[in-house]
């Protein structure tokens, strides 16, 4: 079904993303739309709106207004979106996924595997006690890495982690087949993937399933100085259980680009933990320049009566 727009042509937009830059948005948007409004949370008047763009609002926000038509994510994560009850179910909710984002995670994970691979975080301790250490190293083809999650961004990761050679191994709720990749899925999957996994990377969605997925439990079936790179969702990984097990000797590093609370707070132990590598969730960046042109062409697309793509499931919840 087409959705035209209103005579006036003038089309009108919520922005309820703290973090993100309404002007930049404006800008890009009506670079390719034409004249448009937009609205910024909280300051969003009582009458019809065409579109919400969204990062994490507040909830019921989106429920408030009236004549919404479609919610665009302005994340690929749609936590805090997807599991908001007050959103009416037949709401659609497409989330970004613009090709800036599959490059900048796939890039991210690759610096942060061959980091890990080749004992970056030892050789800097090294440096700082002034240490000339040689040792011996695996080749990439010799190490195991471990997806969780092969969605747009953990597929599209685990398959340029395996062109620069090494053996990976991905994890997904249901059955993938992804080439290079040997893949599992489901409880017993996991267990048989984990014990060869020497490199942990989670990119999977925030659900009630995932949730504190990366705990004691999970650690213990890796092997020892195995490393966890975790760009899914701080609220995926137990911090305490995450802490104990490097403490232990049992984990031989981490590096986190999410937390349960973002920012990290100034005052977090995490920040001067030596066996961890803080980054502020900058793993996959959407920028507005490349990502409105993706919600230009779903809103083109829309109003001409085609399907909206990369839409939500509010059922599975990603
Ligand atoms: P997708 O929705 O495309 O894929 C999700 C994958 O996770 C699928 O393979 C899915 O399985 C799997 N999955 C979901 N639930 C489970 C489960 N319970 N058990 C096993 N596997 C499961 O997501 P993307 O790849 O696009 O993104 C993943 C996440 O990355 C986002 O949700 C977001 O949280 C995070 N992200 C982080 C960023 C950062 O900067 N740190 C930037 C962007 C995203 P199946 O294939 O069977 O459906
Ligand atoms: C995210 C994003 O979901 O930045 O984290 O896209």
């Amino acid at each position: 079904m087409a959705h035209p727009i209103k005579p006036s042509g003038m089309r009108t937009f919520a922005f309820i993303a703290q973090d993100d830059d309404p002007h930049q948005w404006r800008e890009w948007m009506s670079r390719d739309l034409g004249p448009l409004e937009l609205f910024v949370y909280p300051d969003i008047p009582d009458r019809a709106i065409d579109y919400v763009l969204a990062f994490r609002p507040p909830l019921g926000s989106i429920t408030k207004l009236r004549g919404v038509k479609v919610v665009f994510s302005l994340g690929a994560g749609v936590d805090g979106l997807a599991d908001d009850a007050t959103i009416p179910p037949q709401l659609p909710i497409v989330r970004m996924m613009d090709d800036g984002l599959i490059e900048g995670m796939t890039e991210f994970v690759l610096h942060a595997v061959l980091a890990a691979h080749r004992d970056a975080d030892d050789f800097a301790r090294l440096q700082r006690a002034h240490r000339w250490d040689h040792r011996d190293h695996k080749f990439a083809r010799e190490r195991q890495v471990g997806v969780l999650g092969l969605g747009k961004l953990g597929g599209a990761t685990a398959r340029a982690l395996h062109r620069i050679n090494f053996q990976v191994l991905g994890w997904s709720r249901t059955p993938r087949q992804v080439e290079g990749i040997e893949c599992f899925h489901g409880a017993a999957g996991l267990a048989t993937m984990l014990r060869r996994t020497e490199i942990l990377v989670c990119l999977l969605p925030l659900t009630p399933a995932t949730e504190r997925i990366l705990n004691a439990t999970l650690f213990a079936q890796l092997p020892r100085g195995a490393y966890v790179i975790n760009v899914g969702r701080g609220k995926q990984c137990a911090i305490d259980d995450l802490v104990a097990a490097l403490d232990t000797g049992h984990l031989g590093g981490a590096l986190l680009d999410v937390f349960p609370e973002e920012p990290l707070p100034a005052h977090s132990p995490l920040w001067d933990h030596p066996k961890i590598r803080i980054t502020p969730h900058i793993a996959a960046m959407v920028m507005p320049r490349s990502a409105t042109k993706y919600v230009v062409e779903q809103i083109r697309g829309f109003e001409a009566g085609r399907a909206l793509i990369n839409l939500v499931d509010r059922q599975r919840g990603y």
